[in-house]
């Protein structure tokens, strides 16, 4: 397998994809990087902890079709880690990680909103100003909790409480994701940027999620549909953190019970979110990107039996030298039956 280096020349915040079994090593490091953080795509849950020094969250995502994978954040700048209670984080003067866990409950509401508003502070105590990207790996996502309300429901309300208590340190929401595991619990991690680093994108064919009507949920999903990092450098450009993209056309899940067709419309969505156009209409002058630019992409198939049609799509849509793992997850919706999510630089 072979793997695009474009992602690197541009310093700043950056990460490889790869199985598990195709790193040399675990602690991996190459001269000059320094690991902000690590996530293993693994066949079962972990706590998150301080491995040789750095972050590790560790989500259940891979089962016997799906090897595990390893995500490596990685930085051009010397990095500290430490502990923030159960939570861990390391950051480099420019970029924060943290990576926290809540292991299986009958309600996660409030446990939601505490793990939040403790990493919101945190993150703001430190003069992280600027979130960038943010992914909530929820187990049993479309299952009831112990009061019957759907676990995705009850994890947007406790998000959605945290960042009305934050509302004036962060008054815009991020890039994220909101994706099954394979076990109960919920693990958080994200990334976040000193000021001035961060324009978030909405989507013209997509109702922002924070407008979603109340029949998705009592509380909205709160975020963005990508968020643009400003380089720290060179000036105008960038990398694109690319939300987890689904097929919903406004507000409704469009192509009901068509993988293919999903998948499809999944693309067109993304198309048109990184686009030049969409780009200027935020703010964000003299870049565009297309779906080819799409790295670091995770394709997330709810169905076992849609797995090879999602790949053959993806595998036409993606150039051969882009980093790409599949997971056989649940999505936040029943009828959703892909998500797709990358970075564009
Ligand atoms: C959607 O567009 C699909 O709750 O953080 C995508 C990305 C989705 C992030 C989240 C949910 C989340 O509504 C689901």
């Amino acid at each position: 397998m072979s793997h695009r280096q474009s992602v690197r020349p541009l310093p700043g915040v950056w990460s490889d994809l790869r199985p598990v079994a195709a790193l040399p090593t675990t602690t991996e490091v190459r001269g000059g990087d320094s690991v902000l953080g690590r996530i293993t795509f693994a066949d079962a849950p972990a706590a998150p902890g301080l491995d040789d020094g750095t972050p590790r969250l560790t989500t259940h995502m891979a089962n016997g079709l799906v090897p595990p994978v390893q995500e490596i954040w990685r930085t051009d700048r010397p990095v500290r880690a430490g502990a923030d209670g159960d939570a861990v984080f390391a950051e480099d003067g420019e970029h924060l990680f943290y990576a926290a866990r809540l292991g299986p409950l009958p309600v996660y509401r409030d446990a939601v909103r505490e793990l939040y508003e403790n990493a919101l502070r945190f993150t703001w105590e430190r003069g992280y100003t600027d979130l960038a990207r943010m992914w909530n790996l929820i187990g049993g996502i479309t299952s009831p909790n112990a009061e019957g309300l759907e676990i995705y429901r009850d994890f947007c309300i406790g998000r959605a409480e945290a960042f009305a208590a934050f509302a004036e340190q962060f008054p815009q929401l991020p890039a994220a994701t909101g994706i099954g595991t394979l076990s109960p619990g919920v693990d958080l991690c994200f990334l976040a940027a000193k000021p001035g680093r961060a324009v978030h994108l909405e989507n013209p064919r997509q109702t922002p999620a924070y407008k979603y009507p109340s029949v998705y949920g009592p509380k909205s999903p709160s975020f963005a549909r990508a968020t643009f990092l400003r380089d720290l450098e060179v000036p105008g450009a960038g990398r694109l953190f690319v939300s987890g993209t689904a097929s919903i056309l406004g507000d409704d899940t469009v192509h009901v019970d068509d993988v293919a067709r999903q998948t499809e419309e999944t693309l067109r969505n993304i198309e048109a979110l990184v686009g030049s156009e969409n780009l200027r209409r935020h703010g964000v002058d003299g870049v565009g990107y297309d779906v080819k630019d799409l790295d670091q992409v995770k394709v997330y198939v709810r169905d076992a039996e849609d797995l090879p049609v999602v790949r053959g799509i993806c595998e036409s849509a993606f150039p051969q030298d882009t980093d790409i793992a599949y997971f056989n997850v649940a999505v936040c919706r029943p009828d959703l039956l892909v998500e797709i999510e990358g970075v564009c630089s």
